[in-house]
């Protein structure tokens, strides 16, 4: 599965962003896109591993007040169609099993394109009163949703691998918003750890998510200017709770809808990871979710060998108990060495030669910077953990830069349709439907703003009527 260094250099200029996100994915062996079916992708071992360290982010996060449960991919069409926005939202997105071998199915049944109706029907059975509640669940499962859209891999799918979907229920709708915002701070948490800045928003009541009171939505803006949504949090009131009859008792011995919300987010943020951080030469990848945080390079000189794989030897037993490190001793010259963990991210590079040896020192550069630098045998452990420190904070100082040169404030409808062209249009809406449709012929009204890693004022003048409007962003998206 290697490549050689010949291939690795291919690599288009970032400029080129589609291109360089397409080799980029195989050459770094993250996905293999040759998978017969279209938004059907397969996952490389080295590309797993990223996922399972972003994934093990999100379930610490998660576990802190969240059980983790499994429903199954099957939905019954009877329960799926049960609430009237939900169904209308996703009809032409299912995917339906209608049949068992040869005999038709009496009910076909969906495979789930997220699984309100499959476990709405089970919390129904599950909540009896208000000792009940609150109930907050998660599940990381593969949905499916045949998207008519350009599929790309990790960022539209069609079989979504890595969808973690949280569901809470509550007796009143004061506790689901609140919930809301527990849910937003998790979110943020979670995307400041893999350093992607982004815009928190209210999408507009035509683009809530089918079936929800408003959702709120988590956007980051990509290379080319594009955003993309890499999370939703849903206040879904009581709408399902009257669909699916979900009631409790109260202390009083009444009976009362119960109140929900859901979130949701998928491999779109190894997408984000990927794009917003990378470069020329490849993956720029946080320490903490790098499959190779520290990469051992021994330079080999002849009649040298075997002293300098003894030093480098001794520095890899030292750590690789508590980092994922890797010595590189193959055969591969270094220079394709450097290209090879360069593509796949590797945080920290260490470089041993008969120099360093007799120095008992190492030469250390970072993927972000690839300045070299050399460093006291001795020292090196302990420095660790304040450089994936530094790290973390340069990679996103940097990425927030890039955030800050796609995102401008617009004072008119001209400025807005040029810098659309751009990337992301921040300006002041008011709340009138016109207002709204006008602003969305020319891209799609992302929402309110309610947080932004950057500071604007949040209210002005509506840039279509002039009347006291909000601070919205407006994007091309994915
Ligand atoms: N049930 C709710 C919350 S779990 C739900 O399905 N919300 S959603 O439709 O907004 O999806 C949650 C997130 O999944 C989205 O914000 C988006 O980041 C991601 N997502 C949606 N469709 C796709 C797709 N086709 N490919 C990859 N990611 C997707």
């Amino acid at each position: 599965m290697s490549k050689s260094k010949d291939e690795s250099k291919n690599l288009p200029k970032k400029e080129k962003f589609s291109e360089w996100y397409h080799e980029l994915i195989q050459k770094a062996e993250i996905m293999d896109v040759r998978y017969p079916v279209k938004g059907l992708y397969v996952w490389f071992p080295f590309g797993f591993k990223i996922r399972k360290n972003v994934y093990d982010i999100l379930r610490e996060i998660m576990d802190r007040e969240h059980d983790e449960v499994y429903f199954p991919a099957l939905i019954p069409e009877t329960e799926l169609g049960k609430e009237g926005e939900h169904i209308k939202g996703f009809e032409d997105e299912v995917y339906w099993v209608t049949h068992g071998g040869n005999t038709p199915l009496d009910i076909k049944l969906a495979l789930r394109p997220t699984s309100e109706t499959a476990m709405y029907p089970m919390f129904k059975l599950w909540i009896r009163s208000h000792a009940n509640l609150p109930l907050k669940v998660y599940q990381i499962v593969n949905t499916f949703r045949y998207e008519t859209k350009h599929t790309r891999p990790l960022i539209r799918l069609r079989e979504i691998t890595s969808f973690k979907e949280a569901h809470t229920v509550h007796a009143t709708f004061e506790e689901a918003e609140e919930q809301v915002r527990k849910a937003v701070s998790y979110y943020k948490e979670f995307y400041e750890k893999l350093a992607i800045p982004c815009i928190i928003c209210k999408r507009p009541e035509w683009d809530k998510f089918p079936g929800a009171v408003y959702t709120i939505a988590f956007d980051t803006i990509m290379p080319d200017g594009k955003t993309l949504q890499i999370g939703t949090v849903h206040n879904l009131g009581d709408n399902f709770a009257k669909t699916f009859e979900i009631t409790y008792e109260t202390p009083d011995g009444d009976h009362s809808f119960v109140h929900q919300t859901c979130y949701g987010i998928s491999e779109r943020c190894i997408a984000a990871l990927i794009s917003i951080h990378g470069d020329d030469l490849g993956l720029v990848l946080p320490f903490e979710v790098s499959p190779v945080q520290i990469v051992i390079i021994p330079i080999l000189y002849k009649g040298k060998e075997e002293i300098v794989l003894r030093f480098s030897g001794e520095i890899y037993n030292e750590i690789r108990g508590k980092y994922r490190v890797i010595m590189d001793d193959s055969d591969e010259r270094p220079g394709a060495k450097y290209y090879n963990w360069e593509i796949k991210g590797a945080a920290i590079r260490i470089e041993v030669g008969p120099k360093e040896v007799e120095e008992n020192s190492v030469v250390v550069s970072f993927r972000d910077e690839r300045k070299k630098f050399k460093v006291k045998r001795d020292e090196l452990t302990e420095k660790i953990d304040t450089w994936a420190k530094e790290m973390r904070e340069r990679i996103y100082n940097k990425a927030l830069e890039k955030f800050k040169e796609k995102i401008k404030i617009c004072e008119n409808l001209n400025e807005v349709k040029n810098w659309i062209k751009e990337g992301v249009v921040l300006t002041y809406m008011c709340d009138s439907k016109e207002c709204g449709s006008e602003l969305d012929e020319v891209g799609n009204v992302l929402g309110e703003i309610l947080e932004l890693p950057i500071d604007v004022k949040m209210e002005g003048k509506c840039v279509i009527c002039g009347k006291k409007g909000k601070l919205t962003a407006i994007a091309k998206t994915y």
